[in-house]
């Protein structure tokens, strides 16, 4: 409430800043055109506030002191916080600014009329302003127009494109269930030759030369074991014996231990423990000795290692476990596959020698049909090398084929279904699909030393002009991230993440920026920040049909 001394002195006030300074304003100074008709007077003379909350003398409206608790008493100065003024730019837009900003001085650019001042302090530029805006705006409009058939055209393509996608995904469907019957026939043929060919294996195995090999291999198995302990003793025995040698006490006498020690020297060719270091002359005569022996030896091996398949000490050493190691049913096989070989001792008695060559493929045939019927009689064995082996192995293959064709079916009809679900979705192709037309399309543009090509929803690359390394400058990844999908500028912008890794810095990415234009086409290339690129374009599929158009009524237009 006002204390009344204070409402005593706003008549006063009000007066003397009438007379003194404010020439008086008109009472709609400021109103918004919608609420012109809230600002009559009643016929007592009084004014309501907006809010309804207080009864004012009309007089109050507009006189430069706030007396309502909206400020609704006060739409032309600016005495009440937080209101806003309406200025009504005639040959203009009418636009809004905050009170505070009225009669400050300064001519807001808002306000082409100048109302915002007191009369005759700013200029009234609304006429000029005015023509030059709705020069602007037709041809905007007119490029609307234009771009928008464009547009609807793009928009068409996405109907199509989905009924093309939807019946895609049928078709898939059907192929998957086919193909899946197969793969699992497939399976069925692959498993049971498999097994087949398992049950012939183990026949081949009982063959008594495939037996007699893994006991002869059993045994030299055996016998490797037995050699190496041997060794080991031989190995225990010597350190025992040595010891003895050294450490024996000759004073003793003891017979049985001399003839031990001489015993151990001899077998080892060493000489014996008490000429050792006294007589460096017998020393070097034993030494001579043992080198003798060790010729005669190594002549005797010599002899030996002329024959390669003498297994010589070092031969046992390094070769016996590969060959306890051999893999048996590979060798069986093998073997099988060189018995069952065809023996060709003369090219006489091969028919297909004497045949032209027209008659080749017919002759072919009819004897893969004979053998096989021969076969099949039992009358002749199965030619090839592993008939059973050669069968599970193309029925493995077939499997993996279709398997794999399976698999493609399934990826393509997920890649379908994923586009289908993007292709009216705002943040997808647009609610309209007017995107879908520039998915897979890759536009160019020449900044410096590098091209730069864009594929839409797709990767920006940076290509150098004159050869070098070419840079991912990152893949589509969103939208405006900053703006709700129902924003109109919402497909302004595209942003493209995670490209190559700038030396010592970021991952590159660029943001696209749109305009509505006739054509889709790339115009400028900024690197703002190191590895950061912005590059802007125009597309058709940004020109929106003009208000009034498709059914839409006009808006009201305002700045
Ligand atoms: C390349 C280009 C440039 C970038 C530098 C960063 O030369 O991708 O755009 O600024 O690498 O090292």
């Amino acid at each position: 409430m006002v204390p009344w001394a204070l409402l005593l002195c706003v008549p006063l006030v009000a007066t003397t800043s009438a007379i003194a300074k404010v020439p008086a304003v008109s009472k709609t100074l400021g109103v918004a055109p919608d609420l012109l008709k809230k600002y009559t007077p009643t016929k007592a003379g009084t004014w309501k506030c907006l809010d309804g909350s207080k009864e004012i003398p009309w007089e109050f409206v507009n006189d430069d002191s706030c007396d309502c608790v909206d400020g609704s008493d006060e739409p032309g100065t600016g005495a009440c916080p937080d209101t806003q003024f309406y200025c009504k730019n005639e040959g203009h837009i009418g636009s809004f600014i905050p009170s505070s900003r009225v009669k400050d001085g300064l001519c807001e650019v808002q306000c082409c009329d100048g109302s915002d001042e007191t009369s005759g302090i700013c200029p009234n530029n609304c006429k000029e302003i005015g023509e030059e805006y709705r020069k602007k705006l037709n041809a905007e409009n007119k490029l609307r127009k234009t771009g928008s058939k464009i547009r609807s055209s793009y928009i068409t393509f996405a109907h199509k494109e989905k009924k093309r996608l939807e019946a895609d995904v049928a078709k898939l469907a059907e192929d998957i269930i086919v193909k899946e019957k197969e793969v699992e026939r497939l399976r069925d043929v692959a498993e049971r030759t498999e097994s087949l060919s398992q049950a012939a294996l183990e026949q081949k195995k009982q063959s008594p030369l495939y037996q007699s090999l893994i006991t002869h291999n059993k045994a030299l198995k055996a016998l490797q074991d037995e050699y190496k302990k041997q060794l080991q003793r031989d190995k225990d025995l010597s350190s025992i014996l040595t010891s003895l040698r050294t450490g024996y006490n000759p004073n003793y006498q003891d017979m049985a231990v001399l003839e031990a020690v001489r015993g151990w020297e001899e077998l080892a060719g060493l000489p014996h423990i008490n000429d050792v270091g006294k007589d460096k002359a017998k020393d070097d005569e034993k030494k001579e000795d043992a080198v003798v022996l060790k010729d005669v030896e190594s002549k005797d091996g010599e002899v030996e290692d002329e024959d390669e398949d003498v297994w010589t000490k070092e031969r046992l050493d390094k070769d016996l476990d590969g060959l306890l190691n051999t893999d048996h049913v590979s060798l069986l096989l093998s073997h099988d596959e060189h018995a069952n070989e065809p023996f060709h001792d003369s090219l006489l008695f091969e028919l297909s020698n004497y045949l032209p060559d027209s008659l080749l493929p017919t002759y072919e045939e009819f004897k893969d049909q004979l053998t096989s019927f021969l076969s099949k009689l039992g009358i002749i064995r199965s030619s090839g090398s592993d008939s059973a082996n050669a069968e599970a192995n193309r029925a493995r293959q077939a499997l993996t084929e279709a398997e794999g064709e399976l698999r493609r079916f399934k990826m393509e009809s997920a890649d379908s279904t994923r586009d289908l679900e993007k292709i009216f979705q705002p943040d997808g192709f647009g609610k309209d699909g007017e995107w879908r037309k520039l998915k897979d399309m890759c536009l160019n543009v020449e900044s410096g030393d590098y091209t730069y090509e864009v594929c839409f929803f797709n990767e920006v690359k940076q290509k150098p002009n004159s050869g070098g390394q070419e840079f991912s400058l990152g893949r589509f990844s969103t939208w405006d991230p900053d703006l709700s999908t129902d924003s109109p500028k919402y497909h302004r912008k595209q942003v493209y993440r995670h490209g190559t890794r700038c030396w010592n810095g970021p991952e590159r990415s660029t943001v696209l920026l749109l305009e509505c234009g006739l054509e889709n086409v790339l115009h400028t290339v900024q690197e703002l920040e190191k590895c950061e690129y912005q590059i802007t374009g125009t597309s058709p599929a940004l020109c929106l049909p003009l208000e009034g158009e498709n059914g839409k009524k006009p808006k009201h237009e305002e700045l």
